[in-house]
């Protein structure tokens, strides 16, 4: 791959400078810098937005900061981020504008997509949400026999699924609990009978949320749960009932009716909303359920004052800027291949899959926007867990393995479950994880602590690993908004000095292709044209799934 061809690194100075730089303070540990700067942690730590980052413990110097925020600079940042809040379309694969802010811009605010002000239109699907989610949660909303409903499904995929799941389990102790949730996502058809196995179907609500409302997966959970609904023993056998046991949360509308939803009970969205992008559009149906629509909409001014922030700080002071270009100083010069994110709040125990979607999707992308190829690491791959529970398993490998995992710690001053010690326990385990990663414990301490010779490498910590410790007071609808927000838009800013389309995501298509032309194949007999592995797995199927269950 030719250098010359790459605008991030032949047109910024920065580039080249960071990877001098690079070498020059690579070896430099993180004892080194604290011992020579006792004002590190004041001056790298950041308060804004309800959120406080403490960015201290990275293997940074003050030189790393200005030639990271240089390459940001030089990447025409500042005029990326007021294109895409301006509305012009800059997921230039798909010709679409990218406005995941309009979703939560308050009533007045106006953004212009090819001429329509869009915020009215965002106003009045909130709006019609607020009056259905009081109408279900209130149980004025009455099932085909006059029940009301007891729980709730949401139906969905990928962006049409993540979000709503981990907003729910966020905001659980939120919700009302009169009301149940349930999400189906899967097309492995366990997944909707175990969902479904002890409903009601006079008391279920299905939320079937589709942009396209032609996912095959989605659409055939969504018809499977239409004939549970109706034909199953309890079924409420009459066509009718659809109309009060169904909505749709979709962009198309004729697919909608087609499926026999009441187009009256669709909650619409617009092309300019991505998948991952979604949980603060009417996908946030089963959220605004859950909790409300007044903590719903506490949620969106959380989201708001992460993009008010986003768009004004200045870059040395803005948090999803410096949080992305430290995680670009690991991608592409240490080589770190992954970064974790490690939620220490029960509640945010699906925030690391959702981030998996938002990251790995929008940055997993291998041309830039020019169509050729990029000549330094994209997308890292994101993972996680919440602690302490994977201080249990993997957090082995972060200390003493031989890979570099930059590690951001999200932390609570206040639990929502306060119960004796419980919280300060947690939370001493993110001071303590936080550190241990970055000071370790040197030979000379393992010794001193009358460990055998042999011994001292084993449990020697070499420390030097990054990490990024963000605290907030307690997990708010508002700082759930702000947190969602903060790394959409370090996915953004990444995806600026990468110059790849973030917006897009063409590497899922192929898959879902060859998987629609292998389903007839595995249900007849024709004789098959693929690679010699496909045809064998084919035949093995068709031979195995007929035989009879043993026993
Ligand atoms: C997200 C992707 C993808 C999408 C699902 C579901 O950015 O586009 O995960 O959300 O494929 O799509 P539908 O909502 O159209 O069913």
């Amino acid at each position: 791959m030719s250098q010359a061809m790459n605008p991030t690194r032949s047109t910024t100075t920065a580039w080249a400078s960071l990877t001098a730089h690079f070498e020059a303070i690579k070896d430099r540990t993180l004892r080194e810098l604290f011992d020579t700067d006792p004002e590190r942690a004041a001056r790298y730590s950041l308060e804004g937005t309800g959120l406080f980052v403490d960015f201290s413990k990275n293997r940074i110097t003050d030189e790393t900061l200005q030639l990271l925020q240089r390459l940001a600079k030089e990447s025409g940042l500042r005029s990326k981020i007021d294109a895409m809040f301006s509305g012009e379309k800059i997921n230039i694969t798909e010709n679409r504008a990218v406005l995941h802010v309009a979703l939560r811009a308050p009533k007045g605010e106006a953004i212009i997509v090819d001429g329509v002000d869009v915020v009215p239109e965002v106003h009045a699907v909130l709006d019609k949400m607020s009056g259905f989610a009081d109408r279900v949660r209130s149980g004025d909303w009455k099932g085909f026999t006059g029940k009301p409903i007891k729980t709730v499904v949401n139906v969905g995929i990928g962006g049409s699924d993540l979000g709503p799941v981990m907003a729910y389990e966020a905001l659980r102790h939120y919700s009302q609990r009169s009301l149940a949730f349930r999400f189906v996502s899967n097309v492995d058809g366990t997944d909707i009978a175990e969902a479904t196995y002890d409903l009601d179907p006079e008391t279920t609500l299905f939320l079937v949320a589709s942009k396209t409302f032609t996912t095959l997966e989605t659409m055939t959970n969504a018809h499977s749960a239409r004939t549970w609904l109706l034909e199953s023993a309890n079924g409420l056998k009459n066509e009718k009932a659809v109309a009060n046991h169904f909505v749709a949360i979709s962009t198309n509308e004729k697919e909608v009716a087609k499926f026999g939803i009441d187009t009256e009970n669709m909650f619409g969205f617009w092309d300019w909303v991505g998948g991952r992008y979604s949980m603060d559009s009417a996908i946030g149906l089963s959220t605004m359920l859950a909790i409300g629509p007044e903590k719903f909409r506490q949620m969106l001014a959380g989201f708001h004052a992460m993009d008010d922030h986003f768009r004004t700080a200045p870059f040395e002071e803005n948090l999803p800027v410096i949080m992305a270009l430290l995680s670009i100083w690991y991608n592409d010069f240490f080589g770190a291949q992954t970064a974790a994110v490690l939620p220490y709040e029960q509640y945010l125990k699906r925030f690391p899959a959702y981030l998996q979607q938002l990251t790995m999707e929008s940055n997993g992308k291998h041309v830039q926007l020019s169509g050729d190829p990029v000549t330094q690491n994209t997308g890292a791959i994101y993972w996680g867990e919440p602690g302490t529970n994977g201080q249990h398993s993997f957090y082995q490998l972060i200390h003493q393995g031989t890979r570099l995992i930059p590690c951001d710690f999200i932390g609570f001053s206040r639990s929502l479950n306060p119960i004796d010690t419980h919280h300060d326990i947690l939370i001493a385990n993110v001071f303590a994880q936080a550190e241990a990663l970055a000071f370790g414990k040197t030979a000379e301490q393992v010794k001193a602590e009358g460990t055998a010779d042999w011994l001292v490498p084993h449990r020697v910590f070499e420390g030097n690993r990054p990490s990024n410790v963000i605290l907030a007071k307690e997990l708010t609808p508002e700082i759930l908004g702000t947190l969602v927000a903060l790394y959409e838009h370090i996915v953004f800013v990444q995806g600026v000095v990468w110059q790849i389309d973030s917006f897009d995501q063409w590497g899922v298509e192929l898959g879902k292709v060859l998987a629609n032309r292998i389903v007839p194949e595995l249900q007849g007999q024709d004789e098959l044209k693929h690679d010699s592995s496909t045809n064998a797995l084919i035949e093995r199927y068709r031979k195995t799934r007929s035989e009879s269950r043993p026993g």
